[in-house]
C-alpha cells in the first residue's frame, strides 16, 4: 500500500482525483478517477450537476483504495465564483448556477449605479470586473429571487460544499473567497459595509480559512462507506490559485494557466491597484501563502471545447490542431473575449457571425474554425502580456503555459511567433499538483513553497518553443 495525498481537481469540462506522494524528492502523480462536467439547463438556468460530481469525488476516493494507495488526506479545488446557499437544516435552497448562466448580463452597471462606484469596489477588494463574479451573481439573486435570500443561513462555494460534506465542518476558504469580490484585499475578511450596502445579511459567510488548514476527518458514515479514514486539508481551493503554484519561476516569467481559461500574469506579495491595472481589468486574486495573482482572464479553450461539442466530438482536441496545421493561409480573427462568445447557442455559428459581421473570410472547415480559435487566443494573449510589461516596466523574457493546454503545441508555437519570447510548457496537471503540494506543506513533508516549487520543476518535463515563423501567423 502506497501512502499518498489525494488531489480531487474540477474544471468546468471535466474533474480527476489524483494520487500523489513524495518519491526520492521528487512528486509523483498516478491519475485514480476522471469523469466529465458539464453544464445543463434546468428551471431556466444553466446549472452544474452538484450531486454527480460529489458522488465522483466518492467514487475517486474509492478507487485509489483498490488502486493499492493509502490516502491520509485530500484536498479539493474547483473553478471560481460560483456557490449554493444552505437553509436553517442545511440543505440546499438552490442549484449552483454556473457562471456562464446570462442571469447577470447587465447588473455590473446597475451595481456602479446604485451601490458602489466602479473605482471604490476595485480599491478594496483588487478584484477584476467580470460580470460573473459572485457579487453580481448575489445581486442577480436578490433582485429575482429575494425570498431564497432571506432563507439562506450558509453561503459555500464549490469546493466549501464539497468539504463540509466530507467533514461537516463549514467554512470559506480565502483564495477562492476573493473571487466573489466581496473580501477585503487588505484585511483578507469579508467586507462588511459592502454587503450592508447590497442588502445581504452577513451572517452567511462562514470564517474565511487560508489554505493549509486541517478541517479535520470525514464523517464517520463517509469512513463506513468507504472504508478510508483521512483529513481534509484546504489546498488553495481555487484552482488557478493551485495550478500557479506550480510554476517553478516566477521573476522573470509570466504565467499562462491554460483549460476552459487562460489566466495570464505573473505573482506578487501584494496587490496593485494602480490606474493601469484598473483600466486594462487585471485581477488581484489572493494565493497560497497571501500571495497575490495579478492576471487577467482571457477567453481560453473553452471556445474549441464548445467547437468540438458542436462538431458532435467527431474530433479529438489532437485532431482539431492537426486539422488547424493544414489552414496555414487562412487568417481570420475573433475578439474572443466578446461575451457573444460566453455561452452562445452555437459556438461555430457564432465564430462564422463574428467573420462575417467584420468582413473576413468565413471559416468553414473544422481546421478553418480551430485556426480562427488558435490565432484569436494567441492574439489576445499578446495584448494582455504588453499590459503586463506596460504596467511593471519591465519586459518579461519567458511565458511559461501551465495545465491541460499547454499540450496544445500549434498554440504553444503561435504565443513564441506573436510574442517574439521563449515559451515553455508545462507542467500538464499543474492544478493537481500545486494542490498536492500544498497538502505536502501542511503535512509538513516539504518544507515551503520555495521547496515546493523546486521540487516541481524536478519532476516534470517542460517543453521549449522559440520564435520559428518571422512572419509572425497573426
Ligand atoms: C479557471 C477559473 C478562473 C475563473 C473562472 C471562473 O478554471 O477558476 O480562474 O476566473 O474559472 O470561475
Amino acid at each position: 500500500m502506497t501512502k499518498c495525498c489525494l488531489a480531487v481537481d474540477i474544471g468546468a469540462s471535466s474533474g480527476r482525483v489524483m494520487a500523489g506522494y513524495l518519491n526520492d524528492g521528487t512528486v509523483q502523480l498516478d491519475e485514480v478517477h476522471r469523469f466529465d462536467n458539464r453544464i445543463t439547463k434546468k428551471d431556466g438556468y444553466f446549472i452544474w450537476d452538484i450531486a454527480g460530481l460529489f458522488q465522483e469525488i466518492k467514487t475517486g476516493i474509492y478507487q485509489s483504495k483498490l488502486l493499492g494507495y493509502t490516502p491520509q488526506s485530500i484536498g479539493i479545488d474547483t473553478w471560481a465564483v460560483d456557490f449554493v446557499l444552505l437553509d436553517e437544516n442545511d440543505e440546499l435552497l438552490t442549484d449552483a448556477v454556473t457562471y456562464r448562466d446570462p442571469r447577470t448580463d447587465g447588473l455590473m452597471k446597475e451595481v456602479f449605479e446604485n451601490i458602489i462606484s466602479k473605482e471604490r469596489l476595485y480599491l478594496e477588494t483588487g478584484i477584476q470586473f467580470q460580470k460573473f463574479n459572485t457579487i453580481f451573481q448575489l445581486y442577480s439573486l436578490k433582485k429575482a429571487n429575494p425570498d431564497i435570500l432571506k432563507k439562506a443561513k450558509t453561503f459555500l462555494m464549490i469546493p466549501d460544499y464539497f468539504n463540509y460534506l466530507l467533514t461537516g465542518k463549514k467554512a470559506n476558504e480565502y483564495t477562492n473567497a476573493t473571487t466573489t469580490q466581496l473580501l477585503n484585499a487588505f484585511t483578507k475578511k469579508w467586507d462588511k459595509d459592502l454587503l450592508r450596502q447590497l442588502g445581504i445579511d452577513d451572517g452567511i459567510f462562514q470564517e474565511v480559512l487560508p489554505p493549509s488548514t486541517n478541517l479535520g476527518g470525514l464523517k464517520q458514515e463517509l469512513i463506513d462507506e468507504l472504508g478510508v479514514d483521512m483529513d481534509v486539508l484546504l489546498p488553495a481551493t481555487h484552482d488557478t490559485g493551485s495550478a500557479v503554484l506550480s510554476v517553478p519561476e516566477l521573476t522573470n516569467t509570466i504565467y499562462v494557466s491554460s483549460g476552459t481559461w487562460s489566466l495570464i500574469g505573473v505573482e506578487n506579495n501584494f496587490p496593485i491597484c494602480v490606474t493601469k491595472a484598473f483600466d486594462y481589468n487585471f485581477t488581484n486574486e489572493g494565493g497560497f501563502d497571501y500571495r497575490f495573482r495579478f492576471l487577467k482572464n482571457v477567453m481560453g479553450l473553452w471556445m474549441i471545447q464548445e467547437v468540438k461539442r458542436n462538431y458532435e466530438h467527431t474530433y479529438s482536441f489532437a485532431d482539431f490542431v492537426q486539422l488547424a496545421k493544414h489552414e496555414k493561409n487562412f487568417c481570420s480573427v475573433v475578439n474572443v473575449d466578446d461575451n457573444r462568445f460566453m455561452k452562445p447557442e452555437n459556438m461555430i455559428e457564432e465564430i462564422q457571425k463574428y467573420c462575417a459581421e467584420t468582413e473576413q473570410q468565413i471559416p468553414q472547415t473544422a481546421g478553418q474554425v480551430a485556426k480562427c480559435v488558435y490565432d484569436s487566443l494567441a492574439l489576445r494573449y499578446k495584448q494582455a502580456i504588453a499590459q503586463i510589461e506596460e504596467i511593471f516596466e519591465k519586459e518579461f523574457k519567458t511565458i511559461n503555459v501551465i495545465g491541460g493546454g499547454s499540450q496544445n503545441d500549434m498554440l504553444n508555437q503561435l504565443i513564441a511567433d506573436t510574442t517574439n519570447k521563449e515559451v515553455k510548457a508545462g507542467p500538464i496537471e499543474a492544478t493537481a499538483i500545486g494542490n498536492i503540494v500544498s497538502q505536502l506543506i501542511t503535512l509538513g513533508e516539504v518544507n515551503g513553497i520555495v521547496d515546493a516549487r523546486r521540487m516541481i520543476q524536478q519532476s516534470f518535463e517542460m517543453k521549449t518553443y522559440r520564435k520559428q515563423d518571422q512572419e509572425g501567423i497573426i
